[in-house]
């Protein structure tokens, strides 16, 4: 396992050395965020990032995310063209050693809250979702200072993707995937890179659009479409545990023995509801889920991919990009190295110091 941090670049303010003062953290997760989506990924830029990484003794274990152009997902005439340089990105990420490669396939927007900012009882603030807050904002005007859109699109521009989402439809939206993963995983496999879809998130459709990676039976259903291990899973822990009908743990068991969950991440949340939840710090007795027991299914599975934590809440007055500070997540990172030492520990006892098998 190579524990690892998400860093968004030489703008991050939570820069390399400060991550690089969190033990046990070996492995860095990021992306290119000036290449326009659709274009190929050049392999100069990819490895500039490899090396600015490695210069400071991390290694980059994962490239989170190279999106997938709204005319792939809606199978618009150019998706034949937009998808070889999908491929192309991929041979390129290959050719730098660049092992796993998250993306998702949500429409129009990717992960989506009604409060960046929600506070909890003990004056720190995490991100919230609630579906009739969500269901009441204002789409009219375009994504635009709205929370948790990462793309901004303004209304003439969202009201025709929405339209086309609607008239696709969920079966047309799996059809697209299939399409995508044809091309895409030969291209993966034949360049050594591990492809992990990440599920969507909430996973429920929302304002109509299909939302298709949810449950157990979508997952199984994807991991068909092209059943080869380089077509995996950036299994999100928080993302699929909102639904109280997944089995988090289970899943994890079952994904992971399959050897198809390439990248973890890890989050807590606290389920309020149907479609209602908040995100909170990692520990197990702070959420709806046993992250212990899912440490330990990963454990025993042998998972050997990427874990990274997850969102964390703003704690200490932390200011900056929500989900993504500095303090919780490192709290989180030394909670999951805690958790997979001891449970290490537990299946080698004969390995007095637990050497622990993060790489
Ligand atoms: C949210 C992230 C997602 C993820 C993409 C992968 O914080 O987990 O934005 O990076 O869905 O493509």
């Amino acid at each position: 396992m190579i524990l690892s941090f998400r860093w968004y670049g030489h703008d991050d303010p939570v820069t390399l050395e400060k991550i690089r003062q969190i033990p046990v953290v070996r492995g860095i997760v990021s992306a290119l965020y000036d290449v326009p989506v659709g274009d190929v990924w050049p392999l100069e830029k990819i490895q500039a990032l490899k090396d600015s990484v490695e210069a400071k003794g991390f290694r980059l274990s994962a490239v989170e995310s190279i999106p997938v152009h709204e005319h792939i997902k809606l199978g618009l005439e150019d998706c034949g063209r937009l998808t070889e340089n999908y491929c192309q990105s991929v041979r390129n990420m290959g050719r730098a050693g660049i092992p796993v490669l998250c993306y998702n396939f949500m429409p129009v927007f990717d992960w989506t809250r009604s409060s960046l900012a929600m506070e909890l009882p003990d004056g720190s603030n995490c991100l919230a979702y609630a579906d009739e807050e969500v269901l009441k904002m204002d789409l009219s005007k375009g994504t635009r200072g709205l929370p948790g859109w990462s793309t901004g699109y303004d209304a003439g521009e969202l009201r025709r993707l929405t339209d086309a989402y609607r008239e696709l439809d969920t079966e047309g939206l799996w059809t697209n995937l299939e399409r995508f993963l044809k091309k895409v995983v030969p291209a993966a496999q034949e360049a050594g890179v591990k492809m992990g879809i990440h599920p969507d998130d909430p996973p429920w459709p929302i304002f109509g659009l299909p939302r298709i990676i949810r449950d157990e039976a979508s997952i199984d259903r994807l991991l068909k479409i092209a059943d080869a291990p380089h077509n995996g899973l950036s299994f999100c822990t928080g993302s699929l545990g909102v639904s109280p009908d997944n089995d988090i743990p289970k899943m994890v068991r079952k994904y992971s023995a399959a050897g198809r969950i390439h990248f973890a991440h890890i989050r807590n949340v606290t389920v309020s509801g149907p479609h209602g939840f908040n995100e909170t710090a990692h520990p197990t007795e702070c959420g709806s889920l046993d992250i212990a027991e899912i440490v330990r299914a990963c454990v025993e599975t042998g998972f050997d991919g990427v874990m990274r934590p997850d969102h964390g809440r703003m704690i200490w007055n932390e200011t900056g990009r929500p989900g993504y500070g500095l303090y919780d997540r490192a709290l989180g990172a030394m909670y999951l190295a805690g958790l997979w030492e001891a449970f290490e520990r537990d299946r080698k006892p004969e390995d007095s110091r637990g050497t622990l098998s993060i790489s």
